[in-house]
């Protein structure tokens, strides 16, 4: 780690990871920023349960006061879902919310880069971000940092508000292997389909963990990318999205939402639209998530 000062590992996780159990880490912007009170909390209570019935310790990680924390207390989770002064943390934040001892939820990318330094391997989350929509490259750092980061992120794709195709091309590019666990397709958040191919199938978390071995063997030094179906009997196909999907889309340039704003407003319009069936779907995905990535860390440890 460098500089254990600024990380606060729960006894329970780092007790796990010093005799090689099994850890799975979850996100917190899904938390404080991607679903509403009070399912957030709910969710996030209910991933960590999933995560231990499976078999392996959840690591929920997220910024209290300034200091890195993997692993929270119930009244921490508690904290990141209901305070409203918590900011929304990627990689470039991290230095700032420390030295302004914030409190922080954790994207995908600032939870690997936690993770990673505290030898978490395995990462449980929704939808990753990509590259966006529209003719400003706005990139997610979730892409960069799965580039330079050599772990596992067990999700349902990039999110369906992102250009999936050029998501995909950026992925192929940096070297990062898109494995289809249980399908051939990419994929897309609350669809199953996407009509992108993914760049291997795996029916099983063995075979996902074989595989994995075989990157770390390699030190390929990038992230792999387990994506999962979000449940069939909660799916919105993307057809049934689309018109939701462009109202909210001409809904944020009209109103210049831009940056780190703009994903939940998406995200949150589209669950107002839907009659609450996209929001349906992504809990249910998340929480398929974080027991494949327990499954799979489970494998690994043994
Ligand atoms: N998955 C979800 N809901 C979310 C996110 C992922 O089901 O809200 C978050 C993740 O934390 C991801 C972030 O890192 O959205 C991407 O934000 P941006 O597009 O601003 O990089
Ligand atoms: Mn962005």
């Amino acid at each position: 780690m460098p500089n254990s000062n600024l990380f606060i590992v729960h006894p329970e996780i780092e007790s796990a990871l010093a005799e090689g159990r099994a850890v799975v880490a979850l996100e917190s912007t899904v938390i404080a920023h991607g679903l509403p009170r009070p399912q957030n909390l709910e969710t996030a209570l209910r991933l960590e349960q999933i995560v231990r019935e499976a078999g392996a310790v959840p690591a929920t990680i997220a910024i209290i006061e300034g200091k890195l924390h993997v692993g929270l207390t119930r009244n921490q989770v508690e904290r990141i879902a209901m305070s409203d002064r918590v900011h929304k943390i990627s990689r470039r934040d991290l230095a700032v919310a420390i030295a302004q001892r914030w409190d922080g939820a954790t994207t995908v990318a600032g939870t690997m880069w936690v993770a990673h330094r505290a030898r978490v391997e395995l990462f449980a989350t929704g939808g990753i971000g990509g590259v966006h929509r529209g003719s400003l490259p706005d990139v997610s750092a979730d892409l960069t940092e799965l580039a330079q980061t050599p772990m596992t992120v067990v999700c349902s794709g990039a999110k369906i508000v992102l250009d999936l195709e050029a998501t995909r091309e950026w992925l192929e590019t940096y070297g990062i292997t898109v494995i289809g666990y249980g399908c051939d397709e990419m994929p897309a958040f609350y669809s199953r389909k996407s009509g992108l191919m993914v760049d291997a199938r795996a029916d099983s978390a063995e075979e996902v963990a074989k595989i994995i071995g075989a990157s770390r063997e390699l030190q390929m030094n990038v992230a792999t990318l387990v994506t999962v179906p979000v449940p069939e009997e909660v799916e919105v196909p993307a057809i049934e999205l689309q018109n939701v999907l462009d109202e909210a889309l001409a809904e944020a340039e009209r109103m210049s939402i831009k940056g780190r704003d703009l994903t939940p407003f998406l995200l949150s319009r589209m669950a107002e639209q839907s009659g609450g069936a996209t929001l349906r779907a992504n809990i249910a995905l998340l929480e398929n998530n974080a027991r494949v990535a327990a499954e799979i860390a489970v494998h690994i440890a043994e």
